[in-house]
């Protein structure tokens, strides 16, 4: 039995756009939704993982599969059907899971034959084994997985040629930001899988440089930042000789002995959601978590930052706060605080999210016609009104925060501070620079994203 399981690209997206810039070849990250799936499936299916990013294959040159699989964000949706629609014109069944699929589920199912909802640990081997005998279900729902012992992903079978390896040790989020669709899916729970199998795990990964994609590594309570050390601790002991990136709040800065840890264990970068400096924006994205009384972000990037950490920054724009100069103004606090990377993003209502609700009651969802337009759901386009921004002026603002953060002199002034702190300059260097290469890639999308709509809305 022939099985495939495909992540569909969206050309939107810059990362994937190796060809334009060649420092992107970095940031392609390896679907890793698709490598667990092919991790609980048994030996008598032959799996091929197909990742589009990389370039999408000559489908119709490929011998034909009994079963395809295909996962997609919301965001690569169009693409997804597209390639469903071929699969299915050659009468092989497809069935489609991830994110996507639980938040819009009707509408995948007029293109998929069959869909799978929620974590797919618990329902997957039953979807094998009803395709295997021609008697799939529409609908599959795997609800919140039990992650207490599941097979390592499949780590050997993407192509080399990715400069992170990816893996994942807990599920969900109690924090329910109004903007972020992971307490919706993987729940309010967080849950952790067992400390030998995460370490385990990644002895499988051949990259030197991982990609944690935890949404929040540390968790939110004193018993998971203990489960965080232990797991640090462990990999150190296990001397896996990994670099690796993660994903926290901004609390990871509030306790050395797990900074030490975690650089002990091999971290080398964070991504951490500062999403505004105002506090009543915070309010505005119920990210309540941010706003410790007296937090000086300045000197809890630098605490990260003393333990040879890279701190890169996320922020939102379009929140009904925000007004003409906001752009500037962000690129201005990321540097005032000292973050190596900025990662501006455009407030965007994703499916099953509570602002998606907000904005649909407000009439706000600007860009709406379905499923064409899912493609522009990346965060890197305009797709709602905004409150006090046009459509123009809030892209005008995004250009304004990308060219002011990343001009040539702040980008060497950050990379000689690295240089200086011996802080992985030459990572700082190439992070910079991949964002800076975007930032023309940017222009030209926004200038396609106006007449497109323009014209259609
Ligand atoms: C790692 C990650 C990335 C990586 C992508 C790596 C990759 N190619 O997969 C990078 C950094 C590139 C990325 C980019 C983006 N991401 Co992202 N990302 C994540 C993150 C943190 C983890 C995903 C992951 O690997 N999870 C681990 C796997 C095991 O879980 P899973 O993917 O959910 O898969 C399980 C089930 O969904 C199911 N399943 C999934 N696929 C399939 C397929 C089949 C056939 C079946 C049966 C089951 C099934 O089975 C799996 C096992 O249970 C999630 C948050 C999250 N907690 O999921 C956000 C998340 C998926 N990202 C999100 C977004 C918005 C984006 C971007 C659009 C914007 C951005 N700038 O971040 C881009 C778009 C990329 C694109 N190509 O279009 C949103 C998606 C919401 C939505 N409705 O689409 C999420 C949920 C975060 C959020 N805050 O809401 N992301
Ligand atoms: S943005 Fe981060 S903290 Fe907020 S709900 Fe999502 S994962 Fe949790």
């Amino acid at each position: 039995m022939r099985l495939y399981l495909i992540n569909p690209s969206n050309p939107l997206v810059s990362i994937v756009k190796i060809k334009e810039s060649r420092w992107n070849r970095y940031r392609v990250w390896k679907p890793l939704s698709l490598m667990v799936l092919a991790g609980m499936t048994p030996s008598r299916w032959e799996i091929s993982i197909v990742d589009e990013n990389l370039g999408a294959p000559d489908y119709p040159a490929m011998p034909r599969p009994d079963l395809v699989g295909v996962t997609a964000f919301t965001s690569q949706a169009n693409r997804a059907y597209e390639v469903a629609t071929h699969f299915r014109r050659l009468g092989v069944p497809v069935v489609m899971g991830g994110i996507h699929a639980t938040m819009c589920l009707d509408e995948v199912l007029e293109s998929v034959d069959s869909v799978v909802t929620g974590e797919a640990e618990g329902i997957w081997p039953q979807v094998l084994e009803d395709a295997r005998h021609g008697s799939l279900k529409r609908r599959y729902d795997g609800g919140l997985a039990e992650i207490g012992h599941v097979p390592a992903a499949r780590h050997d079978l993407l192509a080399t040629g990715y400069a992170f390896g990816a893996i994942q040790t807990t599920r969900g989020c109690p924090l329910n930001c109004i903007f972020c669709s992971v307490t919706a899916f993987n729940g309010a729970l967080y849950r952790e899988r067992p400390i030998p199998d995460v370490v385990r795990e990644f002895q499988l990964i051949r990259e030197k440089h991982v990609l944690v994609v935890d949404d929040n590594l540390i968790g939110t309570r004193p018993e998971y930042i203990a489960r965080a050390k232990d797991l640090f601790r462990a990999m150190a002991e296990a001397n896996l000789g990994k670099e690796w990136i993660a994903q926290a709040t901004i609390n990871f800065a509030d306790d050395e002995e797990l900074l030490a840890l975690a650089a002990k264990a091999g971290c080398r970068g964070v991504f951490i959601g500062f999403e505004t400096s105002a506090p009543e924006g915070l309010r505005e994205l119920g990210k309540k978590f941010n706003l410790l009384k007296g937090r000086d972000f300045r000197a809890s990037v630098r605490r990260i930052q003393r333990h040879h950490i890279l701190v890169a920054g996320s922020f939102i724009i379009g929140l009904d706060i925000d007004e003409p100069g906001i752009g500037k103004r962000i690129a201005l606090v990321a540097s005032r605080y000292g973050v190596d990377n900025l990662n501006a993003l455009f407030l965007t209502p994703l499916p099953g999210t509570r602002l998606w609700d907000q904005m649909k009651s407000e009439d706000r969802i600007a860009l709406h016609t379905f499923p064409e337009d899912w493609k522009y759901y990346t965060l890197t386009f305009p797709v709602a009104r905004y409150k006090n921004l046009s459509q123009e002026g809030i892209i005008e603002e995004m250009i304004s925060c990308d060219r002011t953060f990343y001009s040539m002199p702040r980008i060497l002034l950050r990379v000689l501070g690295n240089l200086w702190r011996r802080r992985k300059p030459l990572i700082s260097l190439v992070g910079n620079l991949s964002y800076r290469n975007n930032l023309r890639l940017n222009c030209k999308a926004y200038a396609d994203f106006r007449s497109t709509v323009r014209a259609g809305v």
